[in-house]
C-alpha cells in the first residue's frame, strides 16, 4: 500500500516536531511548512529534516498553500502554524488576528479548493472560552476570550465550523490546554522555569525573575497530545474535541517541584518581576478541561503524570547544561 501524505502547518515548533515524529514512525510521509526567513531554519525537525518534505510558505499566503496542497496531495493536513504566545498578542493584535485567524482561513480555503477530500485538524486553544467557570469546559462551554490571541483561535475555531458545514469538508478543532515539553519555547513559563532551576544548579545564572505564581493551568505533555490530534483524524465523522489533563497545578506548584528536581530551594532563587504580570489575568477563575469527550470519542487521556512532565523537563535541561 502508498504511504500516507501528511501536512504539517508549523512543523518547526514544539508540537510540530513531534508530530513528525509520530507519523514518520506510522510510515507516513510528511510534508511540513516552515515560516520563510524564520531565523532557526527548520526549528526542531532541523534533526530529521532530511526524512521530510520542507516547504517554505507563510500561512498567510493562499497562492502558496493551494501550489503546495495540490503538488503535494494530503490525506491529512494538522494545521497548527500560530502566533502562540498569550500576553503578546496585545503587542501586536492586527498580526494575531491576521496569522492566527486569518491563516486558518487561509488555509481552510487551500483544503477546500486544493486537497477537498483530505481530513483537517486545527489547534484552537483554550484560551478562547476566556475564564473558567468553577466547572469543567468542554465543546459546548462559553466561549469569551480575555486577549487577542483567544480571540484570534474563536474566529479560527467558527472558520473550521463554518466551512465544515458549508462544504462538507472533514475539518475539525482540538480544543488544546497547555501542553509542554523539553522542546517548549522559553517564552512559555514551564521551559523558562526548567532552564532557571538547571542554569541556577549549573551556576551560569543566579535567579529567575517570573510574575504570578498563583496563576493555575491544566498541564499535559505535548507528546501526548499531538496522539489526540491524529487520533481525531481516524474518527468516522469529524468532530471538535477538549484536549486536556482535567487537573490544575498553579505555577509555584512547577516551580516547587522543578526546583526540588535540581536539589534547590526555589524560595532563595524566585525572584517576582512586574514586567511579567499580566492584567487581563484572573487568576481566581483558572480554567479546567473536561476529559470526557477525549475519552468518549478518542479513547484518549494525558496518560503523562504532572510531576513525570516537570523531571522530564527539568532533567532535559540539565543535562544540557552539563554538556
Ligand atoms: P509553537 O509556537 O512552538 O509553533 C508554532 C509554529 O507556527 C512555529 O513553528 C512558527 O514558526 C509557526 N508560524 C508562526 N507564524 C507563522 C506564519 N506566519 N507562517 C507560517 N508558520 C508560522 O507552538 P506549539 O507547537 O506549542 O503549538 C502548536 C499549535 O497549538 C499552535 O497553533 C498553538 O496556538 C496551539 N496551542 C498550543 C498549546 C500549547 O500549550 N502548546 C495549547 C493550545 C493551543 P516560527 O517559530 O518560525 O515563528
Ligand atoms: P499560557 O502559557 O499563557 O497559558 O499560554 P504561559 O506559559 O505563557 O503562562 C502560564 C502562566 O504562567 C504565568 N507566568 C508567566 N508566564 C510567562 N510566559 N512568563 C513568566 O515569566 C511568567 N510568570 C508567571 C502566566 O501569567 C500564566 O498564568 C499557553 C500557550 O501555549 C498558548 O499558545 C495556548 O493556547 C495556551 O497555553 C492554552
Amino acid at each position: 500500500m502508498a504511504p500516507r501524505t501528511a501536512l504539517i502547518s508549523g512543523i518547526g515548533g514544539q508540537d510540530g516536531s513531534y508530530l513528525a515524529e509520530f507519523l514518520l514512525e506510522r510510515g507516513d510521509r510528511v510534508v511540513g511548512l516552515l515560516r520563510p526567513g524564520a531565523p532557526e531554519g527548520a526549528g526542531l525537525v532541523e534533526p530529521i529534516a532530511d526524512r521530510l518534505t520542507l516547504v517554505e510558505c507563510d500561512i498567510r499566503d493562499t497562492a502558496g498553500l493551494l501550489r503546495t496542497l495540490g503538488e503535494s496531495a494530503p490525506d491529512e493536513v494538522y494545521h497548527l502554524a500560530a502566533a502562540s504566545h498569550v500576553a503578546s498578542s496585545w503587542d501586536d493584535p492586527v498580526a494575531m488576528a491576521d496569522v492566527t485567524a486569518g491563516g486558518t482561513a487561509a488555509m481552510l480555503h487551500a483544503v477546500q479548493r486544493a486537497a477537498p477530500g483530505a481530513r483537517l485538524f486545527c489547534a484552537g486553544s483554550s484560551e478562547m472560552f476566556g475564564d473558567g467557570t468553577g466547572e469543567p469546559l468542554g465543546v459546548d462551554a462559553r466561549c469569551c476570550p480575555t486577549n487577542p490571541y483567544g480571540a484570534a483561535k474563536l474566529h479560527a475555531f467558527h472558520l473550521v465550523r463554518s466551512f465544515r458545514e458549508r462544504f462538507g469538508l472533514f475539518a475539525c478543532t482540538g480544543i488544546l490546554f497547555n501542553h509542554e515539553s523539553p522542546r517548549r519555547s522559553a517564552d512559555f513559563v514551564t521551559r523558562k522555569i526548567t532552564l532557571g532551576a538547571a542554569g541556577i544548579r549549573a551556576g551560569t545564572m543566579r535567579e529567575l525573575r517570573l510574575g504570578r505564581l498563583d496563576g493555575q493551568r491544566d498541564w499535559g505533555f505535548a507528546g501526548d497530545y499531538v496522539d489526540a490530534m491524529w487520533r481525531m483524524l481516524q474518527q468516522p465523522e469529524p468532530r471538535d474535541v477538549v484536549i486536556g489533563s482535567g487537573r490544575l497545578h498553579s505555577v509555584e506548584d512547577f516551580v516547587r517541584a522543578a526546583f526540588a528536581r535540581a536539589g534547590l530551594d526555589w524560595r532563595a532563587h524566585v525572584v517576582r518581576d512586574e514586567r511579567f504580570i499580566r492584567p487581563d489575568e484572573r487568576v481566581a477563575l483558572p480554567r479546567v478541561a473536561d476529559t470526557r469527550g477525549a475519552a468518549e470519542h478518542l479513547d484518549w487521556m494525558a496518560s503523562t503524570e504532572f510531576e513525570s512532565l516537570v523531571h522530564m523537563m527539568v532533567d532535559a535541561d540539565i543535562a544540557s547544561s552539563a554538556r
